[in-house]
């Protein structure tokens, strides 16, 4: 065991919460009380630096506000007025319910729903997925968050990997596309710098001017949902320059003369307009891209909340085919390590599809509100198992999901460390442990490490881990399988046993003695330096049959590229510094750092509707509403406003999102949502107090 320079026991752990950089931790613990929480300055991607959120962790971990006990609830729906009752209690209330329930209309009228609010493996997905699958509760789409790029890539290249972000050091052309790095992905930031230290330029492409845009070497700011267009316009100059990579092009894909035909259309002049990105800055933009190696592309969140997502995605991932930056150590394409992650892991053995109930339908979280209220569902969904999420907060059309919690004969049972803005509206609401409390094997989808989060305390309350959580409720339940009881480091050693190369000599006793370790393979690993793609061909899809078969074009293709209707603005969102997704608000510091809700609008869009800074405004449309303090903002363009995404309200009284206005339109393929085609109307409801300029 380590111990600290005042000889306390000091655990090692990693962070679970949904971001890339899964950092490393150190607990220092004294008398069964975590005293100090800090970076592990050892880990060499997250190199010691926690981020403003996690730096304070223990403040969550210790918070007043979080459930220490089962509550049961004893006043309206959306109140949050509950009484403390016991383990037996709920759980047999549960089982009786749930029995009943399956009796009365089949398993599938429950709907287990969670998201990645721990993402470390085991208490994200494992006895959960094993004891749903095998009960024969409806099945949930998770594709919030990744799914439709990945399913893009995968049109293009057969899977969605990409380089080892510790490449990107090598990379001399960074393309940081719909991505905020400083604010959601702080660690890769020093990886850029380090790039540009050896002579990288990082382009930033975003309707905002965010952070990261400032640090930049040039920030261009497309119309939003415009990106698959200038991509195209890229490729018409690089084909139309010869900047194209022919002999990786003739090698390793297919269907490039069909491509030239379909970016004739493309010309920068004619892009222009479409992008509101000048066709000189697109013209220098190919140029640059296509002349300087090793390139890579670097996008994340802001293309996939489109209704086009998967195939902005998608044609993003043409790019790096015809320059061939693949070849190149530090070149190609990078969103997320973690479909790499997951497969060199045992991931069968750890969930077990193979007891699941055959022919169980498959709700989509995007459709959470509708599902609710339908009329039209068979069975209908009488209850709802929340964990590792806040759908009220997180998920479109946030009204018609409240809409549906307030049902009267809806079950809602909420597992969870705070009572959230979702399980105010739970019947019963159960303490989950927080990390420092639980084990896991923690994957990472921004870089190459694995890590074991060891719990440092005991489970604060009458908390439990989320596995613990599914084992006793299959005991409830009277089940008696003996995978449904597997111990946390049995699915831990479950999911190692793989036999994947990448995992020779990494095994539970090596984590417990180091933490973190890499994954085995070469520094310079080149996911596509000769071909080798995942199509069945080995070939890069530059024209793709099967998108055809399914209804798609074939070919790259801007999509139909939305306008605001007349008087309205389009509204995106973006990530903040000191929330992470819809948790944190209910931290003093962490709310007091990020402070009211807030619009970022154009100086020409405030003088057209008669509104100053520092107003309160009604931000609306046909889904709901949302008020929020008017900031003018150079930061944005005209006809385009930006609100932080988050959970603003006081969870106590009132959920406040921007997915009040967001809708649950369906992305292009995917399964995903157009979240950021939100069209708003806004108009004061306040005086001026003169708030603080973004
Ligand atoms: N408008 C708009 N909407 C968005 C986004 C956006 O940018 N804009 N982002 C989208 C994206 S990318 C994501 S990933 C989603 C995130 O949406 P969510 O997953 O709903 O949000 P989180 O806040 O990450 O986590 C949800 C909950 O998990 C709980 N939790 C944490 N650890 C545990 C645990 O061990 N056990 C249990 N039972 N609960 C735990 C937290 O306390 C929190 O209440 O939101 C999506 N929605
Ligand atoms: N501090 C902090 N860090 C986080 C999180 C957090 O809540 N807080 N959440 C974590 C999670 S779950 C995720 S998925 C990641 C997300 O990481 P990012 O993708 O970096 O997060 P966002 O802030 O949503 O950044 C997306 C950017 O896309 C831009 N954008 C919107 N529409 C368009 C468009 O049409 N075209 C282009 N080019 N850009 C567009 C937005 O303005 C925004 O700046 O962050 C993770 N890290
Ligand atoms: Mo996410």
């Amino acid at each position: 065991m380590i111990r600290s320079e005042n000889s306390l026991p000091v655990i090692r752990g990693a962070c679970g919460h949904d971001c890339p950089d899964t950092c490393t931790w150190l607990v220092e613990v004294n008398a069964g009380r975590a005293e100090r929480l800090y970076g592990d300055p050892d880990h060499p991607f997250t190199r010691g630096t926690l981020c403003g959120k996690v730096n304070h962790y223990l403040e969550r971990v210790y918070h007043p506000d979080r459930v220490l006990y089962p509550l049961k609830r004893v006043g309206p729906k959306g109140v949050g007025q509950f009484i403390r009752t016991t383990w037996e209690e709920a759980l047999s209330a549960i089982a009786e319910r749930w029995k009943s329930i399956m009796a009365e209309s089949g398993a599938e009228a429950i709907l287990p729903y969670s998201s990645a609010g721990n993402q470390g493996l085991i208490q994200m997905a494992s006895l959960d997925r094993r004891l749903f699958g095998l009960l024969g509760c409806s099945q949930l789409e998770r594709a919030i968050c990744g799914e439709v790029a990945r399913e893009g890539a995968v049109a293009t290249q057969g899977n969605g990997y990409g380089i080892d972000p510790e490449e990107m050091v090598h990379s001399r052309y960074i393309i940081l596309w719909g991505t905020n790095t400083i604010v959601t992905n702080m660690h890769l930031w020093p990886v850029l710098l380090e790039a540009r230290a050896r002579g990288a330029k990082i382009v930033v492409i975003d309707p905002i001017r965010t952070r990261t845009a400032e640090q930049a070497d040039w920030h261009l700011a497309p119309r939003p949902g415009s990106d698959a267009a200038l991509a195209l316009a890229m490729m018409h100059v690089l084909i139309r320059d010869q900047l194209v990579d022919l002999d990786y092009v003739s090698r390793y894909s297919q269907g490039y003369e069909q491509l030239s035909v379909r970016v004739r259309d493309y010309a920068p002049a004619a892009m222009a307009s479409v992008t509101g990105i000048s066709a000189e800055e697109i013209e220098q933009l190919a140029r640059e891209y296509g002349t300087t190696q090793p390139s890579v592309i670097r996008p994340l969140l802001g293309l996939e909340h489109h209704h086009n997502g998967a195939m902005t995605y998608r044609t993003l991932t043409c790019l790096p085919i015809l320059t061939g930056a693949w070849r190149h150590r530090g070149g190609g394409f990078y969103r997320s390590s973690g479909s790499l992650q997951c497969s060199t892991l045992n991931m069968r053995g750890l969930v077990m599809p193979q007891h699941n109930r055959q022919g169980v339908r498959t709700l989509n979280m995007r459709d959470l509100g509708n599902d609710l209220c339908s009329q039209e569902l068979s069975p209908p969904i009488r209850s709802l198992c929340v964990y590792n999420a806040n759908p009220v907060v997180s998920v479109p059309n946030q009204q018609r999901i409240m809409e549906g919690l307030r049902r009267e004969d809806l079950f809602t049972v909420v597992h969870d460390l705070f009572i959230t803005e979702t399980a105010r509206f739970a019947d019963y609401v159960l303490p989950a442990t927080s990390q420092i409390e639980c084990l896991d094997l923690v994957t990472a989808w921004g870089h190459h490490y694995l890590s074991l989060n060891r719990p440092a305390i005991e489970p604060v309350g009458e908390s439990v881990s989320n596995t613990e959580f599914f084992r006793r409720l299959a005991g409830a339940l009277g089940r008696t399988e003996p995978w449904l009881f597997d111990s946390d480091e049995q699915l831990i050693r479950t999911a190692l046993d793989s036999r994947h190369p990448w995992l020779e000599g990494i095994t539970y006793e090596r984590l417990c003695r180091d933490g973190y370790v890499r994954f085995h393979h070469d520094r310079d690993w080149r996911p596509f330096v000769e071909g080798g793609f995942g199509t069945p061909s080995g070939r890069a899809r530059l024209y793709s049959e099967e998108l055809k078969r399914c209804g798609h074009d074939p070919l790259p293709w801007s999509g139909d590229i939305r306008q605001a209707p007349p008087g309205q603005l389009q509204l995106i969102t973006g990530k903040t510094l000191f929330y992470l997704n819809s948790s944190y608000a209910h931290v003093e510091r962490h709310r007091h750092r990020e402070g009211e809700l807030f619009l970022e609008m154009h100086a020409d869009d405030l003088l057209q509707r008669d509104l100053r800074h520092g107003q309160l405004v009604n931000v609306s449309n046909q889904l709901g509403s949302v008020v929020a303090r008017c900031r003018k903002s150079d930061r944005v363009r005209p006809g385009v406003v930006w609100m932080p995404f988050g959970g603003f309200g006081d969870a106590r009284n009132n959920a406040c999102s921007v997915n009040a206005v967001t809708p649950e339109e369906p992305t292009d393929w995917g399964g995903g949502s157009g979240f950021y085609d939100a069209f708003v109307d806004v108009v004061a409801v306040g005086a001026t107090d003169g708030g603080q300029s973004g």
